[in-house]
C-alpha cells in the first residue's frame, strides 16, 4: 500500500473541549503523520463552499452554523492508504454506531457533533488540502 495523503478537521465541539492534543494523539497513534496544522476560524462562505456537496441536505445549515460556531484545526496527514486508516479510527459519522477505540466514539457529542471530519476518497483529499493549504505549507 502507497504512502497517501487525507485532509482532517478537529471540528468545533472539540476544539472548545480542548481536545486538540487527544484527538491528534489518536491520529499519530494509528499511524498518521502530521504535515501540516493550522487553528482557523471557518467563515459562513468558506464552510459553506467546503460543504457545497451536502447543500441540498437537510442537515446543511445547521452544520455550517456548527462548524463556524468556532476555531477548527484543519491538517494534512500522511501514512499508508491515508483515507481509510483515518476514516477507521474516526469511526462511524454518529458515535452511537461508532466502533469502541475511534475517535468518534471515545469523543464526539452527536451525529453532528462529532469531532473530527475526514477526506472519503483520494480524489476529495486532494480537492480538500487545496481547499484550505498552499504547497508550500505542507512539510512531509
Ligand atoms: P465527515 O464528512 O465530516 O468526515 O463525516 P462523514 O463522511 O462521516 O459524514 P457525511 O455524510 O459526509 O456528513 C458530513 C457531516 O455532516 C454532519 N451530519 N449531520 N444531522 C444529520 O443527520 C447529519 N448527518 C451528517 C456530520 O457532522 C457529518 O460529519
Ligand atoms: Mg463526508
Amino acid at each position: 500500500m502507497a504512502v497517501t495523503r487525507t485532509f482532517s478537521i478537529i471540528k468545533p465541539d472539540a476544539t472548545r473541549r480542548n481536545l486538540t492534543g487527544g484527538v491528534t494523539k489518536m491520529l499519530e497513534d494509528a499511524g498518521l503523520r502530521v504535515v501540516a496544522s493550522k487553528r482557523i476560524q471557518m467563515t459562513k462562505e468558506q464552510a459553506e463552499g467546503f460543504y457545497a456537496v451536502h447543500s441540498e441536505r437537510p442537515f446543511f445549515n445547521d452544520l455550517v452554523s456548527f462548524m463556524i460556531s468556532g476555531p477548527v484545526v484543519v491538517q494534512v496527514l500522511e501514512g499508508e492508504d491515508a483515507v481509510k486508516a483515518n476514516r477507521d479510527i474516526m469511526g462511524a459519522t454518529n458515535p452511537a454506531d461508532a466502533a469502541e477505540g475511534t475517535i468518534r466514539k471515545t469523543y464526539a457529542e452527536s451525529i453532528e457533533a462529532n469531532s473530527v471530519h475526514g477526506s472519503d476518497s483520494d480524489e476529495n483529499a486532494k480537492i480538500e488540502i487545496d481547499y484550505f493549504f498552499k504547497p508550500e505549507e505542507i512539510v512531509g
